[in-house]
């Protein structure tokens, strides 16, 4: 309910899809150029997975540490002036360490399987992690339903975080899966932010076209959503110099057969973006990324710091009003 009235008070007018570190990254720029609720991230849950009893959702984790200025610089994901003593004590005693929650990080997870636990939605809670975290935005996750991305390999079928962390993404990629997705709703906000015709622009962060975008795109509706809204889709491209920023997104383009290249990422989102702000050091992809029927929008898309997030973001919505 306290959803719903926020988003009567403050109509969204921008709604970026975001998986983790690179996404958060553009959405704490939209977060400061637009400084409101009138922002929605959509976040990727397919990564999400219980691990010794807890409810982990790490992409809406790294939005919600990035945009409360919380996150660890070098990591990218948890929390900075982290402490460790439970992972220290769950290998005194021979737990999985596999997987790093740290002291702080944990009281996240804590409360939010707790209330997962007494039936709370998962949009419900994330809502009211970001009021305390004091985040303006609208952090949402894709769908309150099960969604599970499922990674084979050639080295067998793997649960998402299994190949991600547990493997360090060595495995090659044959196909992936997300489970759920047949059945699996937008949640509500996100839905009603979709049929807005208040909506001006739906961003693509830079993020992992096949491991954070498609879980969310694979939700009945999401896509179509995007096709059918009035609002400009830009996506970023998470390639700059024909290497990925940051992640495994260059190595799974060539285990699924696409060229390691921003052309191919804006061929991937062709049948449903309008614009693509490609980075200007991949300038040579321009003229067949345009003759896809797709805007370019040239730009450096390298985030070192707070101004180039900022000035990224502010780029982005120039753009899509000039289309
Ligand atoms: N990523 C790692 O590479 N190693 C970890 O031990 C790890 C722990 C972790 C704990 C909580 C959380 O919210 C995220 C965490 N991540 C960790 C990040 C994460 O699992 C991945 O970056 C994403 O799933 C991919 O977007």
């Amino acid at each position: 309910m306290q959803e719903f009235s926020r988003h009567c008070k403050h109509p969204v007018t921008h709604l970026a899809l975001s998986g983790g570190i690179g996404g958060a990254k553009l959405s704490l720029g939209l977060e400061h150029v637009i400084k409101s609720p009138k922002l929605m991230i959509a976040g990727n849950t397919g990564d999400d997975f219980r691990h010794l009893g807890l409810y982990i959702s790490p992409d809406l984790d790294t939005l919600m540490y990035t945009l409360s200025g919380r996150s660890d610089p070098e990591r990218g994901w948890g929390l900075a002036n982290e402490t460790w003593s439970f992972m220290d004590t769950i290998k005194e005693i021979g737990g999985e360490t596999w997987f790093q929650l740290g002291d702080r990080d944990l009281a996240t997870h804590v409360e939010r399987t707790h209330r997962l636990n007494q039936g709370e939605k998962l949009s419900a809670i994330t809502s009211m992690l970001c009021r305390k975290y004091k985040i303006e935005a609208q952090i949402i996750p894709a769908t309150d339903d099960l969604l599970q991305t499922i990674v084979e390999t050639n080295e067998g079928v793997l649960s998402f975080q299994h190949y991600f962390v547990r493997k360090q993404c060595k495995p090659t990629i044959i196909s992936l899966k997300f489970n759920g997705s047949e059945k699996a709703k937008p949640c509500i906000g996100l839905e009603q932010v979709l049929n807005s015709s208040k909506l001006e622009t739906i961003i693509i962060c830079p993020s992992n076209p096949f491991l954070s975008i498609d879980p969310i795109l694979s939700v009945k509706g999401i896509k179509e959503g995007l096709k059918k809204s009035r609002a400009k889709v830009i996506a970023v491209s998470p390639i700059v110099g024909g290497i990925a920023v940051k992640g495994p997104t260059a190595n799974n383009l060539r285990d699924l057969g696409y060229p390691v290249s921003a052309l191919a990422v804006a061929k991937y989102y062709s049948s449903f973006i309008d614009g693509f702000i490609l980075d200007k050091r991949d300038e040579d992809d321009a003229s067949r990324i345009e003759s896809l029927g797709v805007k370019v929008c040239l730009e450096d898309t390298i985030m070192i710091d707070l101004k180039s997030k900022i000035r990224l973001a502010r780029r982005v919505l120039d753009f899509s009003k000039s289309i």
